[in-house]
């Protein structure tokens, strides 16, 4: 684990997804670092044409890249659409790895998910889990692609010395989330739902599932800051996982989302709808023993949350 001292100052630095939850806290977060921000709408490049991504990029030469722009949704997204969670990631993932190497992008953050772990991995999940087991069934599909994305920086790191970096981030919610109840995941849809169901009078609220499985939270802001501190401080061949620690069953999770928005009204647990994998704890010890936890307690993440989107109905 170098401690390469990589610095963003003056730096022209491309945030591929900038419109998301993940690439719009990403901008967030480089305001302060003294770079130039390069973002590009889908009129502009779509990341899944390669000639779109290599033309953007022969253009504007980026010095470091931020790769948050991916296709992701809940648990009802992901085992319904497989083709699309498989195909569009791989061309995303492959253009931008591509076109950066190409073009001679210094250093590039390529960003998968807790999900790339085997369904029943030994828990907490350390990143030496990988492709030690079965994956969970609803979700192999963008597992999968984002396993194959953190290969090919590898390999690339492995044949040219780029310095390609993954990041697996657990379970995130906050500013600028998914409410679309079809594609959203489990926070954003809870707290849309609970909200609806109070302006509305509605006695029971509806949750997916038998409501036992675990899941770890991360705010969306304090992942940012952990993808900047990465970019700076560490460069090496291994993913690195990005969690707080802190993990609530969908149960409890639903209970405090009412309790904190004023719904009382009874939970309803629909068992037609899939739990998906009963844990996903992340073990974070490589980030910390790197200098970097998680500052945005659930507790409080949640109150902002809630917050701001009563704010945005
Ligand atoms: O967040 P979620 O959709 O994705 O579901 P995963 C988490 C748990 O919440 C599942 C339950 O057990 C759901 O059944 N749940 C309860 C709900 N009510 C709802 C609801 O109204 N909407 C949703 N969406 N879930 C995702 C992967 O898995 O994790 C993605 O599919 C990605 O690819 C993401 O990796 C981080 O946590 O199960």
């Amino acid at each position: 684990m170098a401690d390469t001292g990589y610095s963003l100052k003056g730096k022209r630095v491309f945030v591929a997804g900038h419109r998301g939850m993940v690439g719009s806290a990403v901008c967030r977060r480089l305001a302060g670092e003294g770079c130039e921000v390069l973002t590009a709408g889908r009129d502009v490049m779509d990341l899944r044409n390669q000639a779109s991504v290599t033309d953007w990029f022969g253009r504007e030469k980026p010095d470091a890249v931020f790769l948050a722009a991916a296709k992701v949704g809940g648990i009802l997204a992901n085992d319904t659409a497989p083709a699309d969670f498989l195909y569009d990631n791989l061309m995303i993932e492959a253009n931008v790895i591509k076109a950066s190497f190409d073009t001679g992008v210094e250093k590039l953050m390529f960003l998968g998910s807790s999900c790339i772990y085997p369904k029943l991995a030994e828990q907490p999940m350390r990143e030496d889990a990988l492709l030690t087991g079965p994956l969970e069934p609803t979700n192999e599909w963008y597992a999968i692609a984002k396993i194959a994305g953190i290969k090919l920086c590898q390999a690339y790191r492995k044949q040219h010395g780029a310095d390609f970096i993954s990041a697996m981030p657990t379970n995130l919610y906050g500013t600028g989330d998914n409410y679309d109840l079809r594609t959203s995941h489990v926070l954003p849809a809870l707290l849309r739902k609970t909200l609806e169901a109070r302006d509305s009078g509605q006695k029971q609220l509806e949750v997916w599932g038998s409501g036992t499985p675990l899941r770890e939270f991360l705010h969306a802001d304090d992942l940012a800051d952990a993808l900047v501190f990465l970019m700076q401080n560490y460069s090496d061949y291994d993913h690195v996982n990005v969690g707080s620690g802190e993990e609530i069953s969908i149960g409890d999770l639903a209970a405090t989302i009412v309790k904190e928005a004023g719904f009382e009204g009874a939970l309803v647990f629909d068992a037609t709808k899939p739990d998906g994998t009963p844990r996903k704890l992340m073990d974070s010890s490589k980030l910390h023993a790197l200098g970097w936890r998680a500052k945005i307690g659930m507790a409080e993440g949640l109150r902002r949350t809630i917050k701001e989107y009563e704010e945005s109905r």
